[in-house]
């Protein structure tokens, strides 16, 4: 009763912050065009510039990809120039335009053919592709290079993706809620599909196109067999429809058990041949009506969910026997590997290795093993997952969640790229020095070429797309790093800044330093020095002493391990030994509780309180320094914002001005729930210098109800 109060009174919390958005209060930026705003080039030599390349856009290729990527560039220059420029078949010798040149190549590794080249040639901007979808994106760097005001003029740029499958997942139900989605309802419309196409389809599919992606897994991994029914089938081949004309593919969340549920068998066996002919039939029906389906993603045996283990069979079982199905068709099957068991006496980092690398090598070629960044749970900070030093023999795909469930939802800013760009550059040792995560999962150090990169979408029915407007650099975030996992967390955020906020230099300078400090100050004031915090609540503010659950590890106390003798999580070979399932050079990073990184601490020992840290205090006093400077930096967060005012859409500035100050009072509220609890073990005071919290710990906890409705 109590949980569906708060869910429900956290629901209120974002509606009511983001209508706002939906009343033109002064006419401003509602947000809804994202980074592909193309408003008028201010700097009138710019303008001449790009003008003398806007007579034409030339498109001799004519297919429904290259005929969006023409339509985004007239849309883009009617607004960056003011001019409506003509789309036509042939060049014929005339200079100025935008020309499409389809060169198919067969020699190209599927990802060379994604790749584009935009060059200046005989006066011209040639844009370059073995493939249609190539060209597409060669037209929204183009764009991208003119809404940050480059020249043209000698221009040569080049970029092929580095991975393959660059994917959204929705967390969306068939009754439009999403879940842990803070920006409203689901996008789908499923009700009304397939008669009533709702135009926000085709912008959701322009802004991804923009950054790369190639594919969206539309519902919830915690899957409805009604995906599998016809009635539904016909309404995603209607989204799928227009998700084409931006090269992206469908996907759907499968029912491991829908054979059983909606197709009347008397079981789910995945080795029983009744079984796999449902399939079989199932993906040929799909094919029938989206013929060019992208896959399965399957969520099994995990929280409740049915799986091949429910029938003594093995992950790699029931992936094979779906690959099997995928046999005749250019489709993939993407195996999530996010399990846990109920055991009480197990340590849940390590529940994953311990049923998938015996697995290793068993996989049909066509599945992808989905592993999220971190052992246990999108925590704002996790070390990255064993699985991806030890799995060689099977392509292991990426999940990393884009939308807050553990990073204050809509209500506080966190800039992601950061926490993307430390799993991708961290080092597993698989093959020695150097075999960063990023190698292992765009395929290069193993051989592979069926990559992933997925992100769990923030996205919902709010008109800005995402709640926070500053969580839309999220979105662009992730989709720009699936491409190329090598560019910074600068370059993106510096990028997203000039095309969506503002292009002036100062003002832009303050968000960025805003942006790329968000998550360090998030960490601090929420869990500072390796804390963690899941539990099977909201996961909105940290509750530490949530100590009830039906499993242990759905609680908080069983993370922290606070006891009169100190903090934090032992596994080392005097713990749970979960340390053993990185290589030898990664253990060794974490080992030794006198060299561990301060930020990875509490995620590998049980630390006393008066031990003394690296930065010269105990335990107790840098937890306590830290989750106050965390709260107290959301000030200068808020100093940042109202710096770059002069650069900013009033009404845009006014929204995040607004939901930093939600930010500062639950971080205030987080650091004292924190400190209030974790004193009643260290029996500690709060150190000089520091204001001690003012209310105590029962009257915070009762405050949780008040502080949930407001
Ligand atoms: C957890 C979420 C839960 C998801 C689950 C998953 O709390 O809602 O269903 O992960 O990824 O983060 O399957």
């Amino acid at each position: 009763m109590f949980r569906l109060l708060i869910l429900f009174t956290l629901c209120v919390l974002t509606r009511s912050v983001s209508l706002a958005d939906h009343l033109p209060v002064d006419g401003g930026d509602d947000g809804y065009r994202l980074w592909l705003k193309y408003e008028p080039v201010k700097d009138l030599s710019r303008k001449a510039h790009y003008l003398k390349y806007s007579s034409f856009i030339s498109d001799a290729v004519h297919s429904e990809i290259t005929g969006s990527a023409a339509k985004e560039l007239q849309m883009a220059l009617n607004g960056l120039v003011g001019k409506s420029v003509p789309v036509v078949a042939k060049v014929a010798g005339r200079r100025g335009g935008i020309v499409f040149s389809l060169g198919p190549d067969s020699t190209l590794m599927p990802l060379q053919q994604e790749g584009y080249q935009i060059r200046e040639v005989s006066g011209n901007i040639v844009i370059r592709s073995a493939t249609e979808g190539g060209i597409l994106y060669g037209a929204f760097a183009l764009l991208r290079h003119m809404q940050t005001g480059q020249s043209l003029s000698g221009v040569n740029v080049k970029s092929t993706p580095k991975v393959r499958y660059r994917m959204l997942n929705h967390w969306d139900n068939p009754d439009g809620t999403i879940e842990r989605g803070y920006a409203g309802s689901s996008l789908w419309k499923w009700y009304e599909l397939p008669e009533r196409i709702d135009p926000r389809y085709e912008d959701y599919a322009r802004a991804n196109a923009s950054l790369g992606i190639n594919g969206t897994v539309l519902n919830n991994v915690n899957a409805s067999a009604r995906f599998m029914s016809r009635e539904y089938i016909v309404k995603v081949a209607a989204i799928a429809a227009v998700m084409r004309r931006y090269g992206i593919r469908t996907y759907l969340s499968v029912y491991f058990a829908a054979p059983k549920t909606l197709g009347g068998l008397t079981t789910s066996d995945p080795l029983d041949p009744k079984v796999r002919a449902w399939w079989s039939e199932k993906v040929a029906e799909i094919y029938r009506e989206i013929p060019d389906f992208g896959g399965f993603l399957v969520k099994a045996n995990s929280e409740g969910e049915p799986g091949p283990q429910d029938y003594g069979r093995t992950h790699a079982d029931g992936a094979n026997m779906l690959a099997e199905a995928f046999k005749p068709y250019d489709g993939i099957v993407i195996w999530r590997a996010f399990v846990y068991k109920a055991d009480p006496n197990a340590d849940r980092f390590k529940a994953a290795y311990e049923e998938f690398v015996p697995l290793d090598g068993k996989f049909d070629p066509r599945v992808i093993v989905q592993v999220k960044n971190g052992p246990i749970d999108f925590q704002p900070r996790e070390p990255f997952s064993p699985l991806f030093g030890n799995m060689p023999g099977t392509p292991l795909g990426m999940e990393f969640q884009i939308t807050q469930e553990y990073l204050g939802f809509a209500a506080h800013a966190v800039y992601e790229a950061p926490i993307f760009k430390e799993c991708l550059d961290a080092d597993t040792y698989v093959k020695g020095q150097g075999s960063t995560v990023a190698k292992v999962i765009d395929g290069s150090l193993h051989g592979y070429t069926r990559t992933l990169m997925a992100g769990v979408a923030n996205t919902g029915s709010d008109r800005n797309w995402t709640g926070h407007p500053l969580a839309q650099a999220n979105w662009y975030a992730f989709g720009r790093l699936s491409w190329d996992h090598q560019l910074t967390s600068e370059q993106i955020a510096n990028e997203w800044i000039q095309l969506t906020l503002t292009r002036q230099p100062k003002p832009g300078a303050h968000i960025q330093a805003l942006m790329l400090r968000s998550r360090e100050i998030y960490v601090d004031y929420n869990t500072p020095l390796g804390l963690s915090r899941p539990w099977m609540g909201v996961h909105f503010a940290p509750e530490p002493w949530q100590s009830r659950g039906a499993r242990p590890d759905w609680t908080a106390t069983y993370y922290h391990r606070a006891d009169s003798a100190g903090l934090g999580f032992d596994r080392t070979a005097n713990g749970s030994g979960a340390l053993a399932q990185y290589r030898p050079q990664v253990q060794q990073q974490w080992n030794d509780p006198e060299n561990t990184a301060l930020p990875y601490l509490l995620w590998f020992h049980h630390v006393g309180w008066d031990k003394k840290l690296g930065t010269g205090r105990t335990l107790w006093d840098e937890l306590c320094h830290r989750l106050y400077t965390g709260a107290d930096s959301v000030v200068w967060m808020q100093q940042q914002w109202d710096l770059a005012r002069t650069g900013l859409d009033n009404r845009i500035y006014a929204d995040v001005a607004g939901r930093l100050k939600v930010q500062r009072r639950e971080a205030i509220w987080w650091r004292d729930a924190w400190v209030l609890y974790l004193q009643t073990f260290s029996k500690q005071p709060v150190p000089k210098g520091l204001e001690p919290p003012r209310q105590t710990l029962e009257e915070l906890k009762k405050s949780v109800g008040v502080y949930l409705i407001r």
